[in-house]
């Protein structure tokens, strides 16, 4: 084989198994079926049984923001001071009474609600007090829950803030407790995007 063949055929070969890479790389269960490679949750496009489907639409939580303070009573999620932020949401308030049973808060719960309606998002939440009380704060997506499900910090380490990130779609309750402290402690509370 004369040098140039051999060039030739080397190029073929190599032209072959860049025709063949894409075709061995599946998803796992995918078979390759419709969407060329999509991936949508719904039939007749869905390729497989996996829940983590990427191509759920994110809608930022954009929209007009809201802030104000809290209004007792607001101890029962039933009562919680209700907002309508899009966006950012900023409240201020204090807790009545700090107390607990060695298990539970036994003191004072601040309930604040917001439903952010049109969009679903990565927010940062954050509790912050001055002083060496320890507050805490639980948020749910449902008061109805049995736990708190998008978070529960109850840091006894870093006095002055409680908080991390929650994913919002929709209602959002949040939960100012007090483990230990002076009554009338003054909080801030902060949703950001
Ligand atoms: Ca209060
Ligand atoms: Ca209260
Ligand atoms: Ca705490």
């Amino acid at each position: 084989m004369s040098p140039s063949r051999s060039f030739s055929s080397l190029l073929l070969l190599a032209s072959a198994l860049l025709l063949l890479v894409p075709a061995c790389v599946n998803r796992p269960g995918g078979g390759g079926g419709g969407g060329g490679g999509d991936d949508d949750d719904l039939p007749p496009t869905d390729d497989d049984d996996a829940g983590d489907d990427d191509d759920a639409v994110e809608v930022p939580c954009d929209g007009a923001s809201d802030e104000g303070d809290e209004a007792e009573p607001n101890n029962d999620p039933a009562d919680a001071t209700e907002f309508s932020a899009g966006g950012d949401l900023t409240v201020t308030g204090s807790i009545d009474e700090c107390a607990n049973d060695g298990a539970e808060w036994t003191g004072a719960a601040d309930w604040i609600t917001n439903d952010w309606v049109d969009c679903n998002e990565s927010g940062t939440v954050s509790l912050t007090w001055t002083g060496a009380d320890d507050l805490d704060l639980r948020v749910w997506s449902s008061p109805a829950m049995g736990e708190t499900d998008l978070l529960g910090n109850f840091s006894t380490t870093d006095p002055g803030a409680d908080g991390g990130n929650i994913a919002v779609d929709g209602g959002v309750w949040f939960e100012v407790l007090c483990w230990e402290g002076t009554p009338g402690t003054e909080w801030t509370l902060t949703v950001t995007f």
